[in-house]
């Protein structure tokens, strides 16, 4: 596919080299650093995009530039794969050896070695996919100053690549939303998609699932001045009458312009991390103390709510939690739905960073089973795809439902009705991954149905005191962990160290653990406990031993 056009390929390198001693991995989101390092990266993902396309019989993919949740300088590439999800992982090797190519012949001979081990792709079904000889690309980025860049040196490598691989540039898009064009386009075969359909399918299904004008429900979004703002924006202004009969949105933190406000103090990952809600939000309740609270991360893919007590004190709602109202609603819909519950296996996929209470909440009251996969969507999405019905969500707000079609139509095929709804509530859903838009609507639909209040919602169990925290050690890679995160393999003495800490705090609820971050250079600790002063207390200890096993930064 590349091989006429040497010349082509070294100059469109050439414009975009590589800054010296900086090489690339695909990590858990995809490639993030530096947005001005990226424009290099962008020009060679050109390349794994038309094979990746080309490869799966031509269907489309997508590459969304963004950094999610990190500060407005940093920015990120990440590849959405032919059925809208996450790129398949034994491409991951790959594509990080393509984004550190130094010269075409490099490149062609990365390429060259790599397809001639893996020639034909294989689909969901294990069916081999035909080889094309084109391809189309969806590309769409976030509100970062440096996005633009990073997108002209891809399109520069798609013209060193010629005319076989279409490019559809969508601008300005969220994450799941590019998700959901490359899934119109190659699983749905929708012509032409754009973000219209995006806002069409959200707005069909609000229709179903939430036709009530009964009282009017005021929704306050901190949208970490990122792109979700003029996402959420432009989909009440695709249908305002529906949505102004039903609710008052407000938008904070909807500065898109002023691009160093972007998560700054604000958004799902400030707001998880911190526990701390946006200042603004204490006046809405106090306006009206029915309202309810959500925070969009930078590319919008992340959600977390918000509860408020009389004393206008903010509680986070997490994605423990909102994956946990999801499955009540979807529990109330099998209920009506008659005798198919056990019928269908439903699951809930956390990290290990789920509040243990959740974890026994799942478990104990609503009777499911938890999974537990290691931090990163891409590792939990493929555990909930083998459930006939999949929730999953990070602590952090990042999930989604994942619905088979083909099952539930099969098992609830005597109940239209539940069955209709639960398509309704996947066609809302993305597929993909998480989507903030999608999750919060969803939620405002299972509170309105199983007719809660915010604080039935935050009683349904009280989270254990938990801290996270970042150290910076000289080397975070160096630990290393089991498959569930919940205990490290290395270095050696480690683990034993934090169990011996754990054991000795006498709490039998207390339990630590820690991680290298996939998308920083540090190392995660987390520890939860019956108790605040036993958590701070573990943490201490367990941020000092990894100094002692990681070695001290040197600046
Ligand atoms: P790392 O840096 O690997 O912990 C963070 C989040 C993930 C995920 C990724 C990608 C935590 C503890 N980790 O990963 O959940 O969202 O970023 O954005 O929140
Ligand atoms: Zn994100």
């Amino acid at each position: 596919m590349f091989s006429g056009a040497l010349d082509t390929i070294a100059k469109s390198l050439a414009d975009y080299p590589l800054s010296p001693g900086v090489s690339f991995s695909y990590g858990t989101a995809g490639f993030r650093t530096t947005g001005s390092l990226l424009p290099a990266v962008g020009c060679r993902m050109a390349y794994v995009c038309a094979l990746r396309s080309a490869l799966c019989g031509g269907r489309a993919v997508g590459l969304m530039i963004t950094a999610s949740h990190n500060p407005s300088l940093d920015n990120g590439v990440k590849i959405v794969d032919y059925d809208g999800s996450m790129l398949d992982r034994a491409w991951e090797p790959f594509v990080t050896s393509v984004a550190n190519a130094s010269s075409a012949e490099d490149l062609l001979r990365v390429i060259e070695d790599f397809t001639s081990k893996q020639p034909l792709v294989v689909d969901s079904h294990g069916v081999a996919m035909q080889r094309a000889a084109h391809g189309r690309v969806h590309v769409a980025r976030d509100t970062r100053a440096t996005g633009a860049e990073i997108l002209a040196a891809f399109l520069s490598g798609m013209n060193a690549i010629g005319s076989a691989i279409t490019v559809v540039d969508h601008g300005c898009l969220t994450t799941p939303q590019l998700h959901t064009m490359v899934y119109l386009d190659s699983v749905e075969g929708v012509a032409g998609v754009s973000s219209t359909d995006y806002y069409l399918r959200v707005v069909s299904s609000m229709k179903c699932l939430y036709p009530t004008t009964a009282q009017r429900q005021t929704v306050v979004v901190d949208c970490a001045n990122g792109i979700g703002a003029l996402a959420l924006q432009d989909l009440i202004d695709s249908d305002s009458e529906y949505f102004s009969q039903r609710f008052n949105f407000v938008l904070l933190n909807a500065d898109t312009k002023n691009s160093e406000a972007l998560n700054h103090n604000c958004g799902a990952d400030y707001a998880q991390k911190s526990k701390i809600a946006p200042r603004a939000f204490a006046d809405y309740f106090a306006a009206d103390p029915s309202a309810t609270f959500f925070s969009f991360d930078g590319d919008a893919d992340r959600v977390v709510a918000f509860y408020y007590s009389s004393q206008g004190e903010g509680m986070l709602l997490d994605g423990d939690r909102i994956a946990i109202l999801l499955a009540t609603l979807i529990d109330s819909l099998l209920r009506a739905a008659g005798g198919h519950k056990g019928e269908l296996d439903v699951g809930i996929v956390q990290t290990a960073y789920a509040n243990g209470a959740s974890t026994t909440f799942v478990e104990d009251v609503l009777g499911l089973k938890p999974y537990c996969a290691a931090t990163g969507v891409k590792y939990l999405h493929p555990i909930a795809h083998e459930r006939d019905i999949g929730l999953y969500f990070e602590a952090n707000g990042h999930g989604t439902v994942l619905i088979d079609e083909e099952r539930v139509r099969r098992v609830l095929a005597d109940a239209p009705g539940a069955l209709g709804e639960l398509l309704e509530l996947r066609k809302l859903l993305s597929q993909g991954c998480g989507d903030a838009i999608a999750d919060m609507l969803a939620c405002l639909i299972a509170l309105k149905r199983l007719g809660w209040t915010i604080d039935q919602w935050k009683s349904m169990y009280t989270d254990l005191p938990s801290l996270q925290t970042k150290v910076y050690v000289a080397e975070p890679q160096k630990i290393r962990c089991t498959p569930d995160e919940r205990r490290c393999v290395a270095p050696a003495g480690l683990q034993d160290e934090i169990d011996a800490v754990v054991t000795s705090s006498g709490d039998v609820k207390a339990r630590a653990f820690v991680r290298p971050s996939g998308t920083e250079p540090l190392v995660r600790t987390y520890v939860e406990a019956a108790s605040e002063e036993t958590v701070s207390a573990i943490s201490r200890t367990v941020e000092s031993l990894c100094r002692k096993y990681c070695g001290v930064q040197s600046n």
